[in-house]
């Protein structure tokens, strides 16, 4: 039978992050992917001034009823941008539509460049601890990072024993693997750390000038879609981070497109990098 991934995030309608960005990557890694959107915002919280928000949780039971009603199951989890409330719905859906060895792959979206994004209470990374205790991956940035952690956040200025520290408490919290993003020991550096309980791995690109919108999910849906096409965390992660790269080249430039990044222009090198 064929790999099939839920991923659960909302539909941002205009601004390439969440869903619009994760159904066509996970795809084009050959997957099929199913979704469950937590919300429907008009465009996503990142730079607009305001934005529509519809919130999905009530039919969160309800589409899962139906499901079990016809045997639907899945391979692999991933969920990113959710809410406090939908959390215990995740963990039933989790729980009940699962394959045998079914992965749980969690992008604790929430925050970036040391605050909560729009809407996210201070609770809310206490909360996300409840999807991160059991989840085979984890991918926070050192922004969400910090806040599991209930510590400051360091911009720069680390060094590996403080990148090191946080990979071992995050696994503490319960995750199999911890993946941490944007993390630079040199300025012109930076990429990831990838943590399976024995030892941390690094990769790292040049880093690039802009820094844009939707990288974090456009990153995790290739790490997704990789695991499921039998990669290594570590391979999975270097080319989501390869693939982030491309889709930042493509659009620095560009001063009308400050909303996010053209991954659709790198999606041929993705699926030739996947073979
Ligand atoms: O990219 C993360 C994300 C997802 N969804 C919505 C967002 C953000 C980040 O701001 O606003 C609605």
């Amino acid at each position: 039978m064929d790999k099939r991934l839920l991923t659960i995030q909302d539909i941002s309608c205009v601004g390439q992050c969440s869903l619009t960005v994760a159904l066509p990557v996970i795809s084009a890694c050959g997957i099929e992917t199913a979704i469950l959107p937590s919300s429907v915002l008009s465009n996503h919280t990142g730079g607009f001034s305001g934005w529509t928000f519809h919130d999905l949780t009530e039919d969160m039971p309800k589409i899962l009823e139906r499901w079990l009603t016809e045997k639907v199951s899945f391979d692999a989890f991933y969920t990113g941008y959710v809410s406090k409330a939908q959390i215990p719905h995740i963990l039933e859906i989790m729980e009940k539509s699962a394959r045998p060895g079914a992965l749980r792959i969690v992008d604790p979206v929430m925050a970036d460049n040391g605050k909560l994004y729009a809407g996210f209470d201070d609770d809310f990374p206490q909360e996300m601890k409840k999807l991160i205790k059991g989840a085979d991956v984890i991918m926070p940035n050192l922004t969400e990072a910090a806040f599991l952690l209930r510590q400051p956040y360091i911009a720069d200025g680390y060094d590996e024993a403080y990148i090191e520290k946080l990979c071992r408490d995050l696994f503490s919290l319960g995750a199999k693997n911890v993946l941490i993003t944007g993390v630079s020991f040199e300025p012109a550096k930076l990429g990831v750390a990838v943590y399976d309980g024995k030892k941390v791995q690094y990769y790292f690109n040049e880093k690039q000038a802009l820094s844009a919108h939707g990288t974090g999910d456009l990153f995790a849906s290739v790490v997704a879609g990789s695991l499921l096409r039998g990669k290594t965390l570590l391979e999975a992660a270097s080319l989501a981070a390869d693939v982030v790269v491309e889709a930042i080249k493509f659009t620095a430039g560009d001063k009308d497109h400050w909303y996010g990044v053209k991954f659709e222009k790198a999606l041929p090198y993705l699926v030739k990098r996947l073979g």
